[in-house]
């Protein structure tokens, strides 16, 4: 058991570094979606790229609706919301983007609001940024595949 837990960790962090760049953002951490939170101070300090994806995880009677940058300000949404609970939301372009929750006044009077603001898509890592590195990321491969080995011959 134990075993095949350290063989699937070693097989990540071989391949880990070949995926994409793409980041996963929890909306308010585990906080969440709600209301009394502060999404600016949470997205502050923060960036957000091209094809990296929002995680929106509440409860009814909250919801989540996309708005333009007036909607933002106005707390006026329209159109149907996205109301899973779980709303994951990928960032297919760049540009300011806004989202509220339109239940009650979760968004005029309790901050349950979050702009961000998307920037282009990172361009792909040169193959061989320098040699220092390559080397580093070499044995770093090399080590982990060693405990994969290991992992398999303990299992
Ligand atoms: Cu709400």
């Amino acid at each position: 058991m134990a075993s095949y837990q350290l063989i699937a960790l070693a097989l990540v962090t071989i391949f880990l570094p070949t995926l994409t760049m793409a980041a996963e953002h929890i909306v308010g951490d585990e906080q969440g979606w709600t209301v009394n939170f502060n999404y600016t101070t949470w997205a502050s300090g923060k960036v957000f790229h091209v094809g990296d994806t929002l995680v929106f995880n509440y409860k009814p009677p909250h919801n989540l609706f996309k708005v333009d940058g007036a909607g933002f300000k106005d707390c006026a949404a329209s159109g149907e919301p996205m109301a899973s609970g779980n709303d994951i939301i990928t960032l297919s372009s760049p540009g300011k983007k806004w989202y509220i929750c339109g239940y009650g006044k979760h968004c005029s009077e309790l901050g349950q609001k979050l702009v961000i603001n998307v920037e282009a898509e990172t361009p792909a890592p040169t193959p061989e940024p320098n040699a220092a590195y390559g080397l580093a990321a070499s044995c770093y491969q090399i080590f982990a595949a060693a405990v994969a080995v290991v992992a398999m011959i303990a299992a």
